[in-house]
């Protein structure tokens, strides 16, 4: 049997129609994990369907796959994740903007964990080495090292405990825990020094 050219044409709308319907989907579902973009339109019969939009949002977000076109039009491309960067001012997307000519103060815009106000600690160094997380110049340590040996000590409670004062560094582990007056270690673990 021989189907007519209606019978065909609105085969080809309702497949249409379906894809505009997935595409609205994919937008929902984009806009609640951190703000798709908008998909592409898809396309007619012979037009391919659009690029889906590009990703907004602190977390990658899908932006709509464009529809497909009728009677074989290419799909839309997916929506590449990203965030408004600010006009590349925020590549790292933490919503600090670089230093320069951006006339920000994130130190490192190529690092969404290094920002100024970074509360975080951090066991491993940024990618230049530092571990001045919080972009104000210096490596703050979260512990202090207190002397723990010989016979005289001062009473402290968790603290780095060595044979002297010098800091346990960034991202070194040491013994961790409390020290008494006659310099006997308590409560003992060993931890890594974490700074920003
Ligand atoms: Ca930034
Ligand atoms: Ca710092």
């Amino acid at each position: 049997m021989t189907r007519s050219p209606q019978i065909l044409l609105t085969l080809v709308v309702l497949t249409g129609c379906n894809q505009i319907l997935d595409n609205q989907d994919a937008e929902l579902a984009a806009a609640v994990d951190g703000g798709g973009a908008t998909g592409g339109v898809g396309g007619g019969d012979s037009l391919p369907g659009g690029a889906g939009g590009l990703g907004w949002g602190s977390s990658p977000a899908v932006g709509g796959g464009g529809g497909a076109g009728a009677a074989g039009g290419a799909g839309g491309l997916i929506g590449v994740g990203g965030c408004d960067t600010m006009g590349g001012c925020d590549l790292d997307c933490d919503g600090a903007l670089a230093e320069g000519p951006c006339g920000g103060d994130d130190c490192s815009d190529a690092e969404s964990s290094v920002y100024p106000g970074q509360d975080g600690w951090f066991t491993a160094p940024r990618a230049d080495g530092s571990f001045d997380y919080d972009c104000n110049g210096a490596e703050e340590m979260e512990h202090t090292t207190s002397k723990c040996s010989g016979t005289v000590c001062t009473a402290a409670q968790d603290v780095f405990l060595a044979i002297d004062t010098t800091d346990v560094a960034c991202g070194v582990t040491g013994t961790f825990g409390n020290c008494s007056t006659l310099c006997a270690p308590s409560s003992t673990e060993q931890l890594t020094q974490r700074c920003r």
